[in-house]
């Protein structure tokens, strides 16, 4: 995206809202206050020949531009925009991929149809007009008809009413050609969805730049009858295109280790209690997935939350925690259950497990052998996957982490032993994206670092797990239940 997106300067966009609010506000009510705007978005939209021959959008954006900015000797493979003064206007043109004209949307590759989705998002705060480029000498089938009107519902919004069909040719009109289309349903078909805008541009011939003004003044008509309205864009959506680009793109490029990371990655937390393992899967998946120990409110089941962040699909699994310093044998036999059957919850194994601690607590003698006992629950290769989750970032003063690692002979061990894998977060703090995705690389980079991508769990194991919760829920159940009688008891006989 980065190479695509203009950028419009502060002022202009300054000038185009308040421009925006007057016209939207009705103060300005004659045309002629608007006429000429001072700046014009357009999006090119169209399909190429079946042949796979191009319709002529680039040609037609460096030709309004009057620049070679778009290339024309390659398919355009991604929705680009630039920006240009023509005729004292501020021009931004958006270029697009283009689908096939016969095609219906379903033959389109997803990823042509992200990107003319996303074309609208590249001029904000959106597009003006869209030119619909149509070769003059193209054949206009039913078919032609068909994908037209399922390629524009890739826009959410009604493109018809704001664009322009631009006839494209190289040479210049002629009677024969305006009696192709008078003749020609599908064309006249479009046509009417138009409004009958129409203009006829002669490519060949670019000493006329007069063809462009018309153009421009045609758009400043279009924009004035739409009540100076632009389409409104839905930044949401444009947000979610982001992501799936990053999801296109990452597949495509392969890590240093010449393995495609993982566009989907499971994660576990472990830790003791109260260390910030809730936080940090909502940190993570930047919503409200696990209830925060508020007063006596601490995790007591294994719970998995999914999420789309900074492009990867995430799956997260919070565990309950272990009172700090507890020995394996102090902590209760249902959190061990759970803490175990953790990571049977994202089969077929997490590739990261997030061993969190934070950096209010010492990490005395009894806390280290704590958290030895308590990963040994799982097989010794579990820290091959494991990465040291600081939370309490915040409480670091002007230490770094470094000097705190250093500074502690148990953290030194655990870091160690994660082979210097950590990360430090501020679960207190919901701005700073950064922190999140630098994690994802760190994850990433251990993935990829991996003989196993993945800590692999053992079916059988889980099985064996759930009938272990089910007998301990069965008890727990029962015991309940005495409990509650001989309170009853005990009531009745007070
Ligand atoms: N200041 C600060 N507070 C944090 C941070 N992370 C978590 N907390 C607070 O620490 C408390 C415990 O957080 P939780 O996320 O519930 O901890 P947990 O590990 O899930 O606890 P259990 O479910 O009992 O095992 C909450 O009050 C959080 O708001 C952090 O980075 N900074
Ligand atoms: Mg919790």
């Amino acid at each position: 995206l980065g190479t695509s997106l203009v950028r419009i300067n502060n002022k202009q966009k300054h000038q185009q809202c308040e421009a925006e609010e007057i016209s939207a506000s009705g103060v300005i009510s004659s045309p002629a206050q608007f006429h000429p705007a001072t700046e014009l978005r357009i999006v090119l939209i169209g399909g190429r020949r079946s042949d796979g021959s191009p319709s002529g959008k680039s040609s037609t954006g460096n030709f309004i531009l009057d620049q070679n900015v778009f290339d024309t000797s390659r398919k355009t493979a991604q929705s680009e925009a630039r920006q240009q003064e023509v005729f004292s206007r501020q021009v931004t043109v958006v270029d697009t991929p283009g689908w096939r004209w016969g095609d219906s949307r379903e033959e389109t590759p997803k990823l042509d149809q992200i990107e003319i989705q996303n074309s609208v998002h590249l001029c904000p705060p959106g597009p003006h007009v869209f030119l619909l480029v149509i070769p003059i000498s193209l054949h206009f089938s039913q078919r032609v008809k068909a994908s037209l009107k399922q390629h524009f519902e890739l826009f959410n919004v009604d493109v018809f009413s704001h664009t322009i069909v631009l006839f494209t040719a190289v040479a210049p009109c002629s009677d024969e050609k305006e009696s192709k289309i008078r003749r020609n349903p599908v064309l006249q078909w479009i046509l009417q969805q138009c409004g009958n805008r129409k203009h006829f541009l002669n490519i060949s011939n670019g000493e006329d730049r007069d063809q462009v003004k018309k153009l421009l003044e045609k758009i400043e008509t279009l924009i004035t009858n739409n009540g100076f309205r632009h389409c409104s864009v839905d930044r949401s959506q444009g947000e979610t295109l982001r992501e799936c680009f990053t999801i296109f793109r990452r597949k495509q490029t392969s890590n240093k280790n010449g393995k495609v990371p993982p566009d989907h990655l499971r994660r576990v937390m472990i830790g003791s209690s109260c260390a910030g393992k809730s936080s940090t899967g909502n940190t993570i998946l930047r919503k409200n997935a696990f209830g925060v120990t508020k007063s006596s409110r601490r995790t007591t089941h294994s719970e998995i939350s999914h999420g789309l962040v900074e492009g990867r699909r995430l799956t997260v699994v919070d565990s309950p925690g272990w009172f700090y310093i507890n020995t394996l044998q102090e902590t209760s036999e249902m959190d061990k259950l759970e803490i175990e059957n953790s990571v049977n919850l994202c089969p077929p194994g997490p590739h990261a497990v997030l061993l969190v601690i934070d950096l209010i607590t010492i990490m005395n003698s009894l806390y280290l052998t704590s958290v030895q006992e308590h990963m040994s629950l799982f097989r010794e290769e579990i820290w091959k996957h494991t990465l040291v989750l600081f939370t309490y970032g915040d409480w670091l003063g002007v230490k770094t982490v470094e000097e705190r690692i250093e500074s502690d002979e148990g953290l030194q061990w655990i870091v160690n032993k994660c082979e210097n894998r950590y990360h430090v977060l501020n679960n207190k703090d919901h701005s700073d994206k950064t922190q999140v995705k630098e994690l994802l690389e760190k994850i990433e980079e251990m993935c990829a670092g991996n003989e196993d991508p993945y800590y692999e769990v053992e079916l059988d194991q889980e099985a064996e797990l759930e009938t272990k919760r089910e007998t301990g829920d069965k008890m727990a159940r029962r015991l309940k239940t005495i409990n509650e009688r001989k309170t009853r008891v005990l009531k009745e006989m007070i």
